[in-house]
């Protein structure tokens, strides 16, 4: 049977008159009182204990894995880190324009789910926060970069930008803007699979804010009935823009959602990378030996603003803090040195070569031509 959630399902709160936008614009009066109302308070000797729970989950799992693999799990949340703090220091200079969503803080999830799937059968689709996981299934840090600095050696040639990576060539099919959209095409993404027999699943990934779109339930029941080879990830960061999950879902319990389908599904700690790698690697399983979908619900928490242009102030520093304090890299840097995998000449290793990496983008991007004007007229649809 079906692993169930363990969350408690909880009555809504009154929706509050804080914006949703994020630019905290309309907050009344009231919006201190109803920040606290909505943010999470820190309890020093609660959190001490789920470390130290997390981490002996993570060295009995580590036990188990390969170490050159363990190697490139650590690389990719690094170079993740490095390349989209990076983003950040050129987006405040100009260099990148329009829409930019970082991934600060979710590292965990693509690496962990991502790098559990056969790259040459296994499709992934997500939302708009797609740069680390566009690096993840294999596009080069100089085709995303140049791709968010919208120039022609960018993976989309410089017309995506930074909602809209793609490569069919990488099984990665978007980068998706509007909220949800994504979750009907995996679906039929799975569906494609299963009717050519390819063997192949599909990771479709979207945010907490999507469940509450009706495509999210149509696709669950749909591929329930149809036993499709999918497995929806939601990346639950508690917030869709400024607006804080308790104030916009009516249940707490994202993953207990898939049992009104019949869907089996887990709860995952998004902190912790080995957690998410064991959960997707018993759903893959699932989708290819029984062809039967899951939905993940795993928990994280973005440590930036919801994109560039937000100023944050629909959440306590100290919830932030809190967060930062189980920041997955430090946590599996911890447990890799525990297990005596890793040491920190190691460590200093990675880091130099993730920013190399992220120097050598930056420097492609900056050297790769803008577009050519006849493109204006290719990859035209409308
Ligand atoms: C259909 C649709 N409605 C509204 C929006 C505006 N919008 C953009 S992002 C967002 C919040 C989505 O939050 P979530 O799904 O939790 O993903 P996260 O940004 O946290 O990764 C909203 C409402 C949109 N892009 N598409
Ligand atoms: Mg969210």
């Amino acid at each position: 049977m079906p692993k169930t959630a363990t969350r408690q399902t909880k009555t809504a709160e009154k929706p509050g008159s804080v914006s949703s936008n994020g630019s905290g614009k309309g907050a009344s009066k009231n919006s201190a009182k109803m920040k606290s109302d909505v943010t999470d308070k820190v309890n020093r000797n609660e959190a001490q204990a789920e470390y130290k729970d997390r981490k002996k989950h993570q060295l009995e799992s580590i036990k188990k894995t390969d170490k050159e693999l363990l190697r490139e799990m650590l690389y990719q949340m690094v170079l993740g880190r490095i390349f989209e703090q990076k983003c950040a220091e050129v987006y405040r200079i100009g260099k990148i324009g329009g829409f930019c969503h970082l991934y600060i803080g979710q590292e965990a999830v693509g690496v962990g789910s991502i790098m559990a799937t056969t790259r040459d059968k296994d499709f992934v689709i997500t939302a708009y926060r797609d740069h680390v996981q566009a690096m993840i299934v294999g596009i080069t840090p100089e085709a995303v970069m140049a791709e968010l600095y919208g120039k022609s050696g960018g993976n989309v040639g410089g017309k995506g930008g930074s909602m809209h990576m793609f490569s069919k060539e990488h099984n990665f099919f978007g980068g998706h803007g509007i909220v949800g959209g994504q979750i009907g095409v995996g679906t039929g993404m799975a569906y494609a699979q299963k009717y050519k027999e390819s063997g192949g699943v599909t990771l479709c990934f979207f945010g907490e804010a999507a469940v509450n779109q009706g495509m999210f339930h149509e696709s669950l029941n749909m591929a329930q009935l149809w036993k499709l080879p999918i497995i929806y990830i939601c990346e639950n960061n508690q917030y869709g823009m400024g607006t804080s999950q308790k104030r916009a879902m009516s249940i707490a319990s994202i993953a207990a959602k898939a049992e009104g389908f019949g869907m089996a599904n887990e709860f995952v700690d998004g902190m912790d990378v080995m957690a998410v790698r064991d959960a997707t690697l018993r759903a893959i399983e699932r989708a290819r030996k029984e062809s039967q979908p899951t939905l993940l619900e795993i928990r994280a928490y973005r440590f930036m603003g919801h994109s560039m242009s937000d100023p944050g102030k629909y959440r306590t520093t100290e919830e932030i803090k809190k967060y930062q304090e189980r920041d997955p890299i430090i946590l599996f840097k911890d447990s890799l040195k525990e297990a005596k995998v890793f040491g920190d000449k190691d460590f200093e290793e990675i880091e130099n070569q993730a920013k190399e990496a992220t120097e050598k983008a930056v420097k492609f991007a900056e050297e790769s031509p803008l577009p050519d004007e006849k493109e204006l007229f290719t990859d035209v649809l409308a």
